[in-house]
């Protein structure tokens, strides 16, 4: 039987870093707009958003920050444009669905439970920060819950499905799969579901790859073939992971949102070499990657023609 296809998804910019931390990291609808299509050139398939304040760099979930790359994106590539529903600690889940209901996009991300979220030790790694809020909001994630209740879960899956968007559902430990099992039992996802599997954020599991490996079997167990996976190695372990994943018959997940490095302490120059890097590894180690079309097809999406921007 041929060997499927490796979809790379690069997540182009988060909610975690901030612009101290790396001159690569794009904010403004400019950078992230061009990131995004030199990631795309370079074989991600799939591009995460997030928007930013173009001011200060600072996580914004506001619709009219994603209206301002969203069109230039879609114009300039034919990847599959995927909103981040997680793009903030502290709002509503009402709040961060708006972007995606307004934009009707391919793909959105579905965060399949609540958990300590928290990115505070990279604090004592800098000295000086380029804007005011940096500091703050690095330091008190020690304090931030990421709330994905059933009920929020429910809530946002409910208010999305006229738009059949395929959800990245974005599993953080074991026990979210679990959870997914649950939601897709009572009907609120169909299959095939797509399951990014995410390791090494401080609340969720760790990045080993027995971890991967135990998450993996246990998908397997719970969704049997109606399922298709990614991973997402946070730090350091991005690289390994994908690389492992990718020998596991997996999808990959890369970019800036989920680390600034392209090697051991050395920071990436922009999301396309992080995109080149992996696609290098995947095919030297004999799979291929997917196209945007060929990512459609596997996880029947409902085609870029169908979009809300
Ligand atoms: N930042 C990643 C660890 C989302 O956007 O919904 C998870 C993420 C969440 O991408
Ligand atoms: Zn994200």
């Amino acid at each position: 039987m041929a060997r499927q296809k490796t979809v790379i998804t690069c997540a182009i910019t988060g909610a975690i870093h901030t612009p101290t931390m790396s001159d690569a990291l794009p904010y403004t609808a400019d950078d992230i707009a061009a990131q995004a299509v030199a990631a795309a050139e370079a074989g991600a398939s799939v591009l995460h958003l997030h928007a930013r304040n173009p001011e200060n760099g600072a996580v914004s979930i506001d619709p009219e920050k994603f209206a301002a790359f969203l069109p230039r994106i879609k114009q300039s590539t034919d990847a599959v444009i995927n909103i981040s529903t997680g793009g903030s600690l502290k709002n509503t889940i009402d709040e961060r669905i708006a972007p995606a209901l307004r934009f009707s996009p391919e793909m959105c991300s579905m965060n399949m439970g609540s958990m300590n979220f928290s990115f505070h030790p990279l604090a004592k790694r800098y000295g000086e920060f380029k804007f005011d809020w940096e500091k703050d909001y690095i330091e008190n994630s020690d304090t931030y819950i990421f709330r994905n209740t059933f009920a929020d879960i429910e809530n946002a899956a409910n208010q999305l499905a006229p738009h059949d968007i395929k959800f990245e559902h974005e599993c953080y430990d074991v026990g979210h799969l679990y959870n997914l099992k649950f939601c897709m039992d009572i009907g609120l996802f169909k299959a095939p579901i797509f399951i990014q599997f995410i390791f090494g954020i401080l609340g969720g599991i760790g990045p080993e790859i027995d971890n991967l490996i135990f998450m993996k079997r246990t998908a397997d167990r719970l969704f049997g073939k109606d399922y298709h996976w990614s991973v997402l190695g946070a730090g350091g372990s991005q690289m390994t992971l994908a690389t492992t994943a990718s020998q596991m018959g997996g999808n990959v997940r890369v970019g800036l949102e989920d680390s600034l490095f392209i090697s051991r302490g050395k920071l990436a120059e922009s999301n396309a070499q992080q995109v080149a890097k992996i696609r290098r590894i995947v095919e030297d180690l004999g799979c291929e990657v997917a196209t945007p079309d060929e990512a459609r097809e596997m996880l029947a999406l409902k085609g870029g023609d169908r979009v809300g921007f």
